[in-house]
């Protein structure tokens, strides 16, 4: 039988994050709660971006607040690539000692012809793999401004400031906005299993006690 002093000690900590990041080139907040229900405000000065990031959270059921001022008069790229480092940083946090995950997270999306799948692993470990765009991808200009080469250099940084290791498949796809969208997509729903409390868990789920 549960009393009242287990039930309070039984509740963990509160899995979010805030982030603040500054720059020369960006100025950026970013709060993040992992057990949300999709829920984002987001302002990147990008538009694109700011859709694939609110697709990122409403998919992964991971609220988001993005408030992000950068020199996209120059080009995109700080701005997109500080943000998504943030989201890292602030996913690494929230995650605090990784008890009681699941860990591992794979989803395939499709977006009309475009098909993706991602893997990942809340590895401790960064890691990105990233493979199967067409030939020219990287140079499409999404919406005249969203620059295709960002979207490996997005999940660059995702992978590499969260400490998780990240596969990306786009498995086909012609679209150029369907081919980002679809990873997106992907990405969200591997996250929102990866980082879902697993009841059958206890402890950190490792064989060498930490991730
Ligand atoms: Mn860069």
């Amino acid at each position: 039988m549960s009393t009242a002093t287990d039930t309070v000690s039984s509740i963990a900590p509160a899995r979010r994050a805030t982030i603040e990041r500054t720059t020369s080139e960006s100025s950026i907040r970013l709060c993040l709660n992992l057990d949300g229900t999709g829920e984002s405000a987001i302002s990147t000065g990008v538009p694109f971006y700011d859709h694939m990031l609110t697709a990122l959270s409403r998919h992964s059921l991971i609220d988001l607040e993005v408030e992000a001022h950068g020199d996209i008069d120059v080009d995109v790229h700080h701005t997109v690539e500080d943000t998504a480092i943030c989201f890292g940083e602030a996913l690494r946090q929230a995650l605090g000692n990784k008890a009681g995950i699941r860990r591992f997270g794979e989803a395939t999306v499709p977006l009309d012809e475009a098909l993706a799948r991602a893997v990942v692993d809340i590895s401790g470990r960064p890691y990105l793999i990233h493979k199967g765009e067409p030939v020219g991808q990287e140079f499409h200009l999404i919406g005249g401004h969203f620059t295709g080469s960002m979207t490996r250099h997005a999940f660059e940084a995702i992978a590499y400031h969260s400490g998780i290791c990240l596969h990306i498949d786009l498995i086909r796809g012609r679209d150029p906005h369907h081919i980002v969208e679809a990873q997106f997509k992907a990405l969200a729903r591997a996250l929102r299993a990866a980082v879902e409390p697993d009841p059958r868990v206890s402890g950190i789920p490792s064989t060498k006690g930490s991730l």
